[in-house]
């Protein structure tokens, strides 16, 4: 009981992921380091912006989820919009709306392992 207590809270440091400006408009998100969520909530995405989740297939998934799924980390309801499982996923954010992605392996999006990422349509945003 002690051990997965551990190992929760170890989850939860490690669950985090990274987030890196790779060009105009680009943005590469990788597994370890600081949180992906509080990042994308004080940066302003525009339309046409991309997502370059890049991230240890073995390890991690990315899935697009409802919002509702976003929340519960459930993703048994069918709130699965799309699911990337190869390590390396491209997402032009095409449409001005909130994405919502989790890592949908057990305990990572519980753990903190999941980003929003608000999108508004080009100028002024930033
Ligand atoms: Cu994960």
């Amino acid at each position: 009981m002690g051990r997965g207590t551990v190992a929760r809270a170890l989850a939860a440091v490690l669950l985090l992921w990274r987030w890196q400006r790779a060009g105009a408009g680009e943005y590469v998100v990788g597994d370890v380091a600081f949180g992906w969520d509080s990042w994308a909530r004080e940066h302003a995405f525009a339309v046409g912006d991309v997502l370059v989740f890049q991230y240890v297939s073995s390890q991690h998934n990315v899935y697009e989820v409802s919002e509702g799924t976003y929340w519960s980390c459930d993703t048994g309801g069918g709130g699965v919009r799309v699911k990337y499982t190869s390590g390396y996923y491209r997402v032009v954010l095409a449409e001005a709306r909130t994405y919502w992605f989790i890592c949908d392996l057990p305990g990572h999006c519980l753990g903190g392992m999941k980003v929003a990422v608000n999108v508004s349509t080009a100028a002024g945003g930033r």
